[in-house]
């Protein structure tokens, strides 16, 4: 094995080895025996039948699931979409159609915010693939696919130990048609933290070249700088769309709440980000605050302070958006982000077939086969089945997301961190403290990455018994969370009117906080020399788009390549057996590539033995094979 390992390298290959040749490889060393598709396919059921998934510690043994069913399609072939019309059109002449055509236009989120904010981000790639052909050929009048970015990239990786470029190369492949969106945020891309201009840059132009079209860029902060690098990748390496966003929070017609965030704040950063470059004007409420008055007011004068198309996202935790889009409809909103029904409502997005129904005989109408669309969402009905146990607690809309402002995505999180933390019948304590903390922080856009700070200090808060006096009498002596650190020394960017300073003092101690940009502290990246360490480390098998992957996410990178040593490729299990496992005498039919598909079925498995070990025992395409697993109970 290791001179199979030394002939396949690609510096031997190259005859570029030299004399330190072995000491640069490590990898060499890795004499782990190759195992086959198949056989790495049985090594990742036995061990979820033995041992459990891990991400679902309690599994409900009399959860049975339907079968979803896939739409037939309206019609054999994919008709022209906005995909095509962008590309035939150009962006300009594009943005001018879309400013002008007069129908509503909608973005359905469901492959990424609408499961990033119900099911924790869980929704695998191979639910999607199956539907993806049948959006394509029933829904090419579909605007956008909001189907990347945000939290999927980092959860496919290490939760669902599957590669997000992937999923974006397959997605594509399957609907030419339709513009696809990804939501990235701003300097710190699709992590928590800011990063080398040239690796946001980088990444961009990548994800483009690989499907997406319509880039949502923001910054937790609503701080134009830590956009600007992103707006003007868009812009000059890619032929998409530069959609920049107003992060919205409070209510600009509460004289309690304006202080900062008034309407002329608003409207002033809309004027920079179109002056900034912006194709798009995005505005982004991610917590669902926005009420139906406001919004109708706020689309109003944005529509008369900018020149270019506004695109409306909301989330419906407190279960009155859909008036908040028919209000910003009415004011001339061009586009809105929508889910499909089994996927929306509380912390996910409005009802998008719903909402179809609500438009018809509106002036604004635009035609969507409404009953293929029921269609659609009764199969995802049955998918989101599978994902039962990362299913929220929240079970009606809540008026109480007017006061703590929690956004939708960390709404449906909090409660499981608390968990974790042994903080859950304190839940309604954190709520509050939520609230303590964004007065503290001097009231701030509280949106990935600036929320988890927020969300960190209001556990930490709460674990601690802390009150907002106790925060200041015994500040000096508190060592606050990292995140919160962070936050106060500028890695996150600028706050309008800057950071309270006696708490920036006593959180920050003598160390002296940063008003430029983060980024602005870190070195380019040389990647070229990153190339060499990656594939030193990882060997030949991945790509460069692998890099980037490992360069956001080293660590995470690294379990997804330890998982994948062993367990192979798992995006195509099907997510029953992939969260589940086999009952006795049940079989599965694995596609491990197109035309090539395994029929795996458990037969039983023995009694740990003295070694703490169970022999699985399967019939794979008929075979009996058997894989021992340690067990960890
Ligand atoms: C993300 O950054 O992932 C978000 O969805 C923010 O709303
Ligand atoms: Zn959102």
């Amino acid at each position: 094995a290791f001179l199979e390992n030394v002939l396949q390298n690609p510096t031997f290959q190259n005859g570029q080895a030299t004399v330190d040749f072995i000491d640069n490889h490590p990898e060499l060393f890795q004499l782990v025996p190759r195992m086959d598709r198949g056989t790495k396919a049985l090594q990742y059921l036995a061990e979820i039948i033995v041992n459990g998934h891990p991400d679902v510690p309690t599994v409900n043994p009399t959860v049975t699931f339907r079968t979803p069913v896939v739409p037939d399609t309206v019609q054999q072939h994919i008709t022209k979409g906005s995909k095509d019309r962008l590309t035939e059109m150009g962006r300009e002449k594009f943005i001018h159609w879309l400013k002008n055509t007069g129908s509503i236009q909608y973005t359905d989120t469901t492959f990424r915010d609408a499961h990033q904010s119900l099911l924790a981000t869980r929704v695998r790639t191979t639910d999607m693939l199956k539907v993806a052909e049948t959006v394509a050929k029933n829904h090419p009048e579909i605007f956008s696919l909001e189907m990347w970015g945000g939290a999927t990239f980092d959860v496919a990786l290490r939760f669902l130990h599957e590669c997000p470029w992937q999923r974006l190369q397959l997605m594509r492949e399957r609907i030419p048609n339709i513009l696809f969106q990804m939501l990235i945020r701003g300097s710190n891309a699709v992590g928590y933290t800011a990063y080398p201009d040239n690796l946001v840059e980088s990444f961009i132009e990548e994800s483009w070249k690989n499907g997406v079209d319509i880039f949502r860029i923001f910054d937790s902060l609503n701080w134009l700088e830590g956009m600007q690098v992103s707006i003007n990748a868009v812009r000059e390496r890619t032929g998409g769309l530069a959609e920049a966003c107003i992060c919205y929070t409070g209510d600009f017609l509460d004289p309690q709440r304006n202080q900062k965030f008034n309407l002329q704040y608003y409207l002033d950063l809309a004027k920079r980000l179109e002056d900034a470059g912006a194709h798009i004007l995005g505005i982004k409420d991610m917590a669902g605050l926005l009420k139906p008055t406001q919004a109708g007011i706020l689309v109003q004068e944005l529509k008369k302070a900018v020149d270019i198309p506004i695109h409306l996202h909301t989330h419906d935790t407190s279960s009155i958006q859909a008036a908040t889009y028919l209000k910003a409809i009415e004011a001339g909103v061009d586009v809105i982000d929508v889910a499909l029904a089994s996927m929306s409502g509380l912390t996910s997005q409005p009802n998008f077939n719903s909402i179809v129904a609500m438009m018809k005989g509106h002036e604004r109408e635009l035609p969507v086969n409404l009953h293929k669309l029921n269609e659609l969402s009764n199969y995802w009905e049955d998918v989101r089945e599978y994902y039962y146990p990362f299913e929220s607690q929240l079970k009606a809309g809540t008026a109480e997301v007017f006061d703590h402002e929690i956004p939708g995505g960390q709404y449906s999180n909090l409660r499981p961190q608390a968990r974790s933390l042994g903080l859950e019948n304190q839940f309604t304590n954190i709520k509050k403290n939520y609230v303590v903390v964004n007065k503290l922080f001097g009231d701030i856009v509280k949106v990935t990455p600036s929320s988890k700070v927020v969300g960190d200090m209001a556990l930490f808060m709460t674990a601690n018994d802390y009150t907002e006096q106790d925060i200041f009498e015994k500040g000096e002596t508190i060592s606050f969370p990292d995140s919160v650190i962070g936050l106060f020394r500028g890695d996150l960017g600028q706050t309008p009117g800057g950071f309270p300073d006696t708490l920036q003092k006593l959180i920050l101690k003598n160390e002296k906080p940063f008003t430029d940009r983060p980024n602005a502290h870190l070195q380019p990246l040389n990647l070229e020399k990153e190339w060499k360490k990656f594939e030193a480390k990882y060997g030949n098998r991945y790509s460069s788009l692998d890099l980037l992957s490992a360069l956001f996410y080293p660590k995470v990178f690294d379990e997804y390549h330890q998982f994948k040593s062993t367990f192979g490729e798992v995006y195509y299990v099907p997510s029953p057996v992939f969260f589940y496992g086999l009952k006795p005498n049940e079989e599965t039919l694995i596609e491990l590539a197109p035309g090539k598909s395994i029929l795996i079925k458990f037969l039983h498995m023995s009694d740990v033995d003295e070694n703490g070990y169970k022999q699985v025992f399967f019939k794979l395409n008929g075979q009996t094979r058997s894989i021992f697993i340690k067990d960890k109970s």
